[in-house]
């Protein structure tokens, strides 16, 4: 017999030149491997479009990108910031907005944890080097299925019980983070030099926000493909 997976809407980058939107097939993978329907949104700015769409999805990614543009957190845009998708903002965040008015669960990564933070109040680094001094690299070469800097977690945090353990050793394929953390998520775990890698939302069962990419460890790391399988069990209920 069949059974009925959660849909797991997956938010896509968009290529100016093609004119088109695309997803990493490392995301629709990782969903389908934790056992959830993967969904690919359309990148649209009208309410009433945003409104049915959060209605369909059971769950969420908030997938990596180009840098979200400073203006969204009430900053001039440095030198620092890198690429830009004003097509992209202009509809994840009215979609980010609409999505977390609801207690539907999400899994935030890369760009994701950062308009997370950004939605519910807080500040980024445009540039983790420029604005806080050089730490570790948090810019590795590929591949990006081996980890390359360690994270501590908060002992006994909502992620670290979830997984299991205190420390995770993670990919890194970013050159902004949070800043100054919003209002209503916990801090949950840290890069060894202090840069901020997880974050957790307060107001709903799962809303897990990560600055790594688990969704391309999933094959060879139990703690990545954890983050679905949580995410896709809560999208269950
Ligand atoms: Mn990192």
């Amino acid at each position: 017999m069949r059974t009925k997976k959660p849909v797991i809407a997956l938010y896509p980058s968009y290529d100016p030149e093609g004119k088109r939107q695309n997803v990493m097939m490392r995301y629709v993978h990782a969903v389908e491997r934790a056992g959830g329907a993967p969904f690919l949104l359309p990148l649209s700015a009208d309410e009433d479009v945003i409104e049915s769409m959060v209605e369909l999805c059971d769950g969420m990614v908030f997938t990596g990108g180009d840098d979200l543009h400073p203006r969204h957190y009430g900053a001039c845009l440095h030198e620092g910031c890198g690429d830009l998708c004003p097509e992209r903002d202009e509809g994840e965040v009215p979609f980010a907005r609409a999505y977390l008015k609801t207690k539907k669960p999400f899994l935030a990564v890369c760009r994701g944890i950062q308009l997370i933070n950004v939605m519910y109040g807080g500040t980024l680094y445009q540039d983790i080097n420029l604005e806080r001094g050089r730490g570790l690299t948090h810019r590795q070469p590929p591949p990006y299925t081996v980890g390359s800097h360690g994270v501590r977690l908060v002992k006994d945090g909502f992620i670290a019980r979830l997984l299991g353990k205190d420390e995770l050793w993670v990919n890194s394929m970013h050159h902004q983070a949070v800043k100054e953390i919003g209002k209503g998520l916990s801090l949950e775990g840290k890069a060894t030099d202090g840069v901020i890698e997880a974050l957790v939302a307060t107001d709903r069962p799962f809303g897990v926000s990560v600055q790594w990419h688990p969704e391309c460890l999933v094959a060879t790391d139990d703690a990545s493909l954890r983050l679905f399988t949580a995410l896709v069990e809560e999208a269950k209920k």
